[in-house]
């Protein structure tokens, strides 16, 4: 199978909010298959679609009631089967969101396994356990384990028929599926190659390196959050993941060799040394996955809603070691944003006075890195976070949960709000600003979560023809990776590693030398061009630029503008070996 997903960008589609054709004021398909045309002028390859099944909605869909079935308040299977075919016309893959370390509570398989008691024919389906020894069912830390939900408050829950409880690393309404059943694993794998019989084209799947649990379960470090106390890991890239993985592999795609198929993997809590054994073709596990490191650096003390600034070079030294030691066996995937993660240009850019400048230095940045970028939707925009007055305005079950076991303990609301309001999921997921209009083109009816009052200026209309725009830019990075194989293919340096405020490196491939420079700072910065350019190398044409006029290197260094990034192509000076 060709690796064609090296020279390719992928692009996510949050479905509630993307377009919604019919004014309920949730996105719909439809309403995705009336905007291609943005999707083919951006110029994407593929589009991840977030879950679109029948689900109660308790984790905006990622609860899943039925995994071959189309939730009505986003359409119908006719629907989606139209929509495919209109991507492939356009020569644009589709690829699902894959749920299945979890189901809904609502699954027909959950409702068998805990209705049928413990001799149930699905009992063994999911995780149940009798309250820990010495406790009696329900009485506080009865739990049979001491883990805590990704949500807030415990991983287990009491089903009060059988006094017993069952396992869901996330919300109560999202009980864990235990892999150690092949009865589990196969229906899986029938499912999945129910929806390749469909057409799709792959799949994103949802914290896959959860799903082997480390047996007998049991207690981990106090707030380890899956690990114990010496580090190892109860839950997160368990025992038996790279078995399961290469049996999906055998079972599903290798059933498609003529395929062009794209598997990428989500593992919250991966190492360095784990993704490289997921995504080392040899391995036919994945062909890529989802780290966490680099979102994960502005993390304070108290965790993800306790943000801190981020250090440039911490992130060089974290995006520069995924780039050389995995890039060299196996796949990264390029991102700063999507539906679980703030708006970029207002986590690590200057959504004020340098929006454009900072949006199109990030994306930048990020693009001509050696990996498949994925563009989440309204990243090409620039859109940023949205304001949040109170925890009534806040929707994502993460943030609720959060805000509520810390104000229940005594913190601050205010402080806890303002945790919420920089890292909080909804800020992804306002509805895509197509127009000024006052539903910005996304729904002529109420939106199911408000739209950014900045819509007014900060939309697609106002930027398609616009060649200075954040649009124009992404345009011109996804030509670019279409265009130059150093791009695709080329081996990867950081320069000016120590440099606190530029982001500089090198891509080379057969003669030719990419750099690429990044002011990441809202002040003028400069870089020594020895750091850039071994003495006789000459730096090269400009090829992508995010202000005009990029600013020529004097002879012994190079000037930057505020949030200034421009990448240069020399060719056939290439000092790789
Ligand atoms: O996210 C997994 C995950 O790790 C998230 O909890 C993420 O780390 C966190 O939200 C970042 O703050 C996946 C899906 O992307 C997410 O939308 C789901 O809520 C979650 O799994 C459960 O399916």
């Amino acid at each position: 199978m060709s690796s064609w997903w090296k020279s390719a960008v992928v692009y996510q589609i949050y479905p509630r909010s993307f377009a919604d054709s019919n004014g309920d004021g949730v996105g719909d398909l439809p309403g995705i298959e009336s905007r291609l045309d943005h999707l083919s002028d951006l110029g994407v390859d593929v589009v991840w679609l977030s879950p679109i099944y029948t689900s109660p909605q308790a984790d905006n869909g990622y609860d899943i009631a039925d995994y071959q079935g189309i939730d009505p308040m986003f359409g119908t299977l006719d629907d989606f089967d139209r929509l495919l075919a209109a991507l492939h016309d356009r020569g644009i893959k589709l690829v699902m969101d894959l749920v299945v370390n979890h189901t809904s509570d609502e699954h027909p398989w959950f409702v068998s396994s805990r209705d049928g008691g413990p001799d149930g024919p699905h009992r063994d389906w999911y995780w149940w356990r009798p309250p820990r020894e010495g406790f009696a069912p329900g009485a506080p830390g009865a739990e049979p384990t001491n883990w805590e939900s990704f949500f807030s408050g415990p991983a287990w829950s009491l089903d009060e028929a059988s006094g017993e409880y069952y396992l869901h690393l996330f919300d109560r309404k999202q009980p864990d599926l235990n892999w150690e059943n092949a009865q589990v694993r196969h229906a899986v794998y029938a499912m999945m190659r129910w929806w390749l019989d469909r057409g799709v084209d792959g799949f994103r799947m949802d914290v896959i390196n959860l799903i082997s649990k480390v047996l007998p379960l049991r207690d981990g470090a106090p707030n380890g959050h899956g690990a114990l106390g010496d580090g190892s890991p109860l839950y997160t890239t368990g025992p038996r993941v790279h078995e399961y993985l290469q049996e999906m592999h055998r079972e599903v795609f290798d059933r498609y060799p003529d395929r062009e198929l794209l598997t990428v993997g989500e593992t919250p809590g991966v190492t360095l040394e784990e993704a490289i054994a997921f995504t080392d073709p040899n391995r036919r596990e994945v062909d890529m996955v989802f780290q966490f490191e680099h979102v994960g650096l502005d993390h304070g003390p108290g965790g993800k809603f306790d943000p801190v600034p981020l250090d440039l070079r911490d992130l060089k030294a974290s995006l520069g070691r995924w780039q050389v030691e995995l890039g060299s066996v196996g796949w990264n995937s390029l991102y700063w944003d999507n539906h679980d993660q703030p708006r970029a240009v207002s986590r690590f850019g200057d959504d004020g006075a340098h929006g454009r400048a900072s949006a199109t230095a990030l994306a930048t940045l990020l693009h001509l890195h050696r990996g498949t970028p994925y563009v989440y939707q309204g990243e090409e925009l620039g859109m940023t976070n949205a304001p949040v007055t109170s925890i009534d305005d806040v929707d994502d079950v993460e943030s609720r949960g959060f805000y509520l076991q810390q104000a229940a303990a005594g913190h601050d609301p205010e402080v806890l709000l303002d945790g919420i309001r920089a890292m909080g999921r909804d800020n992804a997921r306002t509805p895509v600003q197509w127009s000024a209009e006052p539903g910005a083109g996304f729904t002529t009816g109420t939106p199911w979560l408000a739209v950014n009052p900045n819509h007014t200026w900060l939309n697609a209309d106002a930027q398609r023809d616009d060649p200075a725009s954040v649009l124009a830019h992404y345009r011109a990075l996804i030509a670019l990776r279409h265009d130059e194989p150093v791009v695709a293919d080329g081996d990867f340096t950081m320069l000016a590693g120590d440099h606190p405020h530029v982001y500089a490196y090198a891509r080379e491939l057969d003669g030719d030398r990419l750099v690429v420079v990044v002011n990441v700072s809202s002040e003028p910065q400069e870089v020594a061009l020895a750091d850039l350019a071994p003495a006789g190398t000459a730096l090269g044409d400009v090829v992508l630029a995010n202000l005009t006029d990029p600013t020529p290197p004097e002879d012994d260094a190079v000037r930057l503008r505020p949030w200034e990034a421009w990448a240069r192509l020399a060719r056939g000076t290439s000092t790789a070996p």
